[in-house]
């Protein structure tokens, strides 16, 4: 080809290559700010992901919002939850799949931490008893996020709030609904957790962590990280932690939900371990879910 038709062709491949470059940068340094900052009410848990200040509520054009008003997004169908939280990506415009259902790991993230804050135990004293519940609420039903302190009596253990940090709460983890959790973290469907656990029937009742780690209450197919407090103490698990009810139902149609619901009794709490058929009708009513939003190079 003549030489002017070669040094026409080379510049344009390179003006388009430049373009190409320009974009891709501008794209690498979107998704960099992207994975910085929790989005407007998620709190920050440790470095990796934020989680929302309340249970999801249903948003304009069927999106999942965190806000206080509006009472929570129930559902008994799993798959939906994690569709509505990664949902929020396409709608945001976020380049990662950085909005999803919560992940049992992300779940016990915050578990740990909230054991770990002496302003979660009634008392104020780390492993003093308990940890703050709200699993009986005196209008017995799911509420907004509007009133902190829902109990008959004006107690702490029913504050709504726990302390994920020293200085930030997270509503609602251990009471209000259960909230659906996705076994593993990311992948595009809901992974509904280990099959093959079998466990005795003495697992809907409040137990003590000595129960739980005894074989009374031992399931194989799920590690007891998955699920336990990391503090061993002698008091913890004597109420309103939620070791209880740990297997469940183990039919293909069960997934795994956590924290205990608006009148769960000494069975809620923020290590309460559920896998059921949510369909069923005991779950009606009860059941919703919590979006995150991951940061960094996920
Ligand atoms: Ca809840
Ligand atoms: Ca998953």
């Amino acid at each position: 080809m003549p030489w002017f038709v070669w040094l026409f062709i080379s510049v344009l491949c390179c003006t388009v290559w430049a373009a190409d470059d320009a974009r891709l940068a501008r794209l690498e340094e979107i998704d960099r700010l992207q994975g910085q900052n929790c989005p407007e009410n998620y709190v920050k848990i440790g470095h990796a992901f934020c989680v929302m200040k309340w249970e999801a509520k249903r948003g304009p054009g069927d999106y999942p919002v965190a806000t206080a008003a509006l009472t929570p997004w129930l559902t008994n169908d799993p798959e939906m939850a994690k569709a509505a939280c990664r949902g929020l990506n396409v709608h945001l415009g976020i380049l990662r799949d950085r909005f999803d259902l919560i992940s049992n790991e992300e779940w016990m993230e915050i578990a740990h931490a909230v054991e770990a804050i002496k302003d979660n135990w009634v008392g104020d004293q780390l492993k003093g008893g308990h940890i703050h519940a709200n699993e009986n609420n005196s209008p017995m039903r799911p509420l907004d996020g509007q009133t902190a302190n829902v109990a008959p009596s004006g107690e702490k253990i029913f504050d709504r709030r726990l302390y994920v940090n020293q200085d930030e709460v997270v509503w609602d983890l251990s009471g209000n609904v259960f909230e659906i959790v996705d076994w593993t973290r990311g992948g595009p469907s809901l992974d509904k957790g280990p099959r093959g656990c079998a466990c005795n029937s003495n697992t809907g009742i409040a137990r003590s962590l000595a129960d739980v780690q005894g074989d009374a209450c031992r399931c194989s197919g799920i590690a007891p990280a998955a699920y336990l407090p990391a503090i061993a103490s002698p008091d913890l698990g004597k109420r309103y932690v939620g070791l209880a009810h740990i297997c469940g139902d183990d039919s293909p149609a069960t997934v795994v939900f956590r924290g205990g619901y608006h009148s769960h009794g000494t069975n809620g709490g923020i290590f309460f371990f559920g896998r059921e058929n949510l369909a069923g009708a005991n779950y009606a009513g009860k059941v919703g879910f919590r979006c995150v939003y991951r940061l960094g190079d996920i």
